[in-house]
């Protein structure tokens, strides 16, 4: 059940509203009228960025015109503190990191990807100051509302090291196809969040007997810009929320959670989908059912509860809540495609995780998985991190060569080698990664 609009690219944005176009796309500013006015704005930049040199003329230029170097191509924009990220969709924004760019133990801001229902809260217009969280629910016995600097002097801090994965990473791979981002392998990263405990916080607020399930709301909006429509509203349930991992943060990375990651307030809920991990933070209600906000229902985050061919219609009845996300690996170094000299034996790294569980073993091959050599995978930094793998690979003679890298989880489950399961939606593609190597 898709309750959103369909998502769509630059062309057909500026055909429909060229300045709402502009605003979307470039982060103008509604009250700014014209170009001019760019000037004092990061729109400016955002646009000269993409087209690698500043526009002499700006003052001319006519609000909502397609600048023809982009006209012309299928090129999309860049995201303002994230360039180096690959744009799936402007709108709503959706952009996704190269694996290669994901070889830091701790993502940095600038490389954690972005996935967004809506249209997120105007970044002007966010004041942490005076932001508020509201508990409430029908399983909750005393609703409260906190300022963020409430949450922070009544709760003890944490922080962890907390890896989020869309769940539908890796959807593009799916046939048939299945609607939605077309997500390669980068919707993932493992950033370090603070904040406090949402079971602090859930028990300050009482929970009842009867609470089974969480669900969040946020300061988004519909992408049809009416207020009363709700891009997403997704949660967990209790015994997930009440984990010492499950958090609600107000920093990543120690710095202020970037923008278009949920500034100022968000729900981390690491190792499920990330869909659970509700961004600019509003409000909390304690659920005596399974919770039925958007995006919890029909087909969203469900896969077939029982296996079904490829193509299957699957009624909603035979849905199953997508939990814990199965175990995956990336290689993040060395990139694709590189060339490599036979003679040098070549290091490998990569990422791994698994999660609720952690990664027990992490193998290698260069010779389309005849062979597997086992890497040297380091412990988690804690529980729901992701884990580094290293290892040495050297290569026979001359050619092609791909590495592939396959994940086993603390129960023996392996990544698949291809597709797993085909699921209407195409969630949780954990198909091993591979990467193609020139030896010379
Ligand atoms: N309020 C709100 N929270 C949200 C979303 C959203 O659109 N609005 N998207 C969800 C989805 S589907 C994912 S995968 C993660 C993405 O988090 P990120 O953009 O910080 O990477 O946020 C989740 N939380
Ligand atoms: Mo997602």
């Amino acid at each position: 059940m898709n309750q959103g609009q369909p998502e769509r690219g630059i062309h057909e944005l500026y055909a429909e509203d060229p300045e709402r176009a502009d605003w979307l796309l470039w982060g103008r500013n509604a009250d700014l009228l014209t170009r001019r006015a760019f000037l004092s704005s990061s729109g400016l930049l955002a646009m000269t960025t993409i087209l690698g040199a500043h526009i002499p003329f700006v003052q001319n230029m006519p609000s909502g015109l397609i600048p023809a170097a982009l006209a012309a191509s299928d090129e999309k924009f860049i995201i303002p503190g994230k360039e180096a990220l690959t744009v799936l969709n402007d709108r709503p924004i959706n952009a996704e990191t190269p694996p290669h760019l994901l070889d830091d133990d701790v993502t940095p801001a600038h490389r954690l990807f972005v996935r967004n229902n809506g249209i997120p809260p105007n970044r002007k217009t966010i004041d942490s100051a005076t932001w508020t969280l509201e508990i409430a629910g029908e399983s909750c016995l005393h609703p409260k509302i906190f300022t963020i600097a409430d949450l922070k002097k009544s709760f003890h801090h944490y922080t962890y090291h907390l890896q989020l994965e869309c769940g539908g990473n890796g959807r593009s791979e799916f046939n048939p196809p299945a609607k939605g981002n077309q997500w390669t392998l980068g919707a993932i990263g493992c950033p370090t969040w603070t904040g406090v405990r949402l079971r602090d916080v859930l028990e300050s607020c009482g929970i009842k007997n009867d609470a089974i399930y969480t669900g969040y709301y946020g300061d988004d909006t519909h992408l049809s810009g009416i207020a009363s429509k709700i891009s997403i509203s997704r949660g967990v349930p209790m015994s997930k929320a009440l984990e010492d991992e499950s958090l609600i943060a107000w920093a990543m990375n120690g710095k202020d959670i970037p923008w278009l990651n949920g500034y100022p307030l968000r729900v981390i809920t690491s190792g499920w989908p990330a869909s659970t991990s509700g961004k600019w933070l509003k409000k909390i209600v304690i659920r005596n059912k399974v919770h039925d906000g958007v995006k919890m229902t029909g087909h969203a985050y469900r896969t077939p509860c029982k296996p079904v061919a490829p193509g299957t219609n699957v009624p909603s009845e035979d849905m199953c809540i997508i939990e814990s996300m199965p175990v995956k690996s990336l290689i993040t170094f060395p990139k694709s495609g590189i060339t490599h000299s036979h003679t040098r034996p070549m290091a490998l790294r990569g990422k791994a995780w698994a999660g609720d569980l952690d990664v027990k073993d992490v193998f290698v091959s260069t010779d389309f998985g005849g062979t597997w050599q086992k890497t040297t995978l380091h412990q988690p930094l804690n529980r729901l991190a992701w884990q580094k793998w290293e290892a040495t690979v050297a290569f026979p003679q001359d050619g092609y060569y791909e590495v592939w890298a396959q994940a086993v989880d603390r129960n023996g489950q392996s990544q698949p080698m291809v597709l797993p399961g085909w699921n209407p939606k195409g969630y949780l593609n954990n198909a091993c990664h591979r990467i193609a190597i020139q030896v010379i």
